[in-house]
């Protein structure tokens, strides 16, 4: 970036998350940002999500952090493309020389994984239609008060690791009351990787908007017939 300040960032930033949105619009792709402090469990809640996911739904995975080369493999192991993006300040510009790497036109859903850091202007916009906050009961009930600005541009929390509760202490009255006040009614699942609790919710809040979108795009490339909410319900009912 050949920027000279601040503002200089913000505003190439802010171009080149704007042309982003307009190439996923243009071809009808629901692009999800899933952020948050590294080692919240951000790619294991991708990895939850990918293996659950209705089929038909064509996904890829941008992975932006400085172990990228290696979370990427925990997604195309389970055949998924998946592009590292290797860098501590994941941003907009980053993800449009990405793009040439993706096959866009035959994809409904791109989701981009990116660490909300110190360095990392997490309220930066990459281009997303949505953008899911990701925190632990590891990482302390604190942490929607560090992250204001994510929070509050979020669509959905997930608050992960609820398995470990009875080790940490963590206050989820806090955590959801911190919630509340940086953005109200916003939905917070919680969340485990390991006994796939909230996973069906999880989920289900992706396909809904990958299915919206689908069918406003309207084409019949893929979803003929609507899978049926029924559907999805019996395929997901053995989770919690
Ligand atoms: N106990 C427990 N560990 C988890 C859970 N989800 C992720 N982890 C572990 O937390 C660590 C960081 O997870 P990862 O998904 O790599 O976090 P990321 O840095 O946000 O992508 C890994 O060792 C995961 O195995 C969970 O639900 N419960
Ligand atoms: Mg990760």
């Amino acid at each position: 970036m050949k920027s000279s300040s601040l503002a200089d960032r913000f505003r190439l930033n802010s171009e080149s998350a704007q042309a982003n949105r307009k190439d996923f619009d243009a071809v009808g792709l629901t692009v999800i940002s899933v952020v948050g402090p590294a080692g919240s469990g951000k790619t294991s809640a991708i990895e939850a999500l990918l293996t659950r996911l209705d089929p038909k739904v064509r996904v890829a995975v941008i992975v932006g952090n400085l172990a990228a080369e290696r979370q990427v493999s925990r997604i195309t192991r389970h055949g998924y493309q998946a592009v590292p993006l290797i860098t501590d300040n994941l941003t907009a510009v980053h993800i449009r020389q990405s793009l040439d790497r993706l096959d866009l036109q035959h994809l409904d859903l791109l989701i981009i994984e990116a660490d909300g850091n110190a360095l990392s202007p997490v309220e930066f916009d990459l281009g997303h239609h949505l953008r899911v906050s990701v925190f632990s009961v590891a990482g302390g009930d604190d942490k929607a008060t560090e992250y204001p600005f994510l929070v509050a541009g979020s669509d959905l929390v997930l608050l992960t690791k609820t398995d470990l509760l009875p080790y940490v202490t963590f206050d989820i009255q806090v955590f959801r009351q911190d919630v509340e006040r940086l953005k109200p009614r916003l939905n917070i699942i919680d969340a485990c990787a390991q006994s796939n609790q909230g996973i069906k919710a999880w989920v289900s809040w992706v396909e809904s908007h990958v299915f919206r979108e689908i069918q406003k795009r309207g084409n019949g490339e893929m979803f003929v017939p609507f899978v049926s909410w029924d559907d999805r319900a019996k395929s997901l009912g053995d989770m919690p």
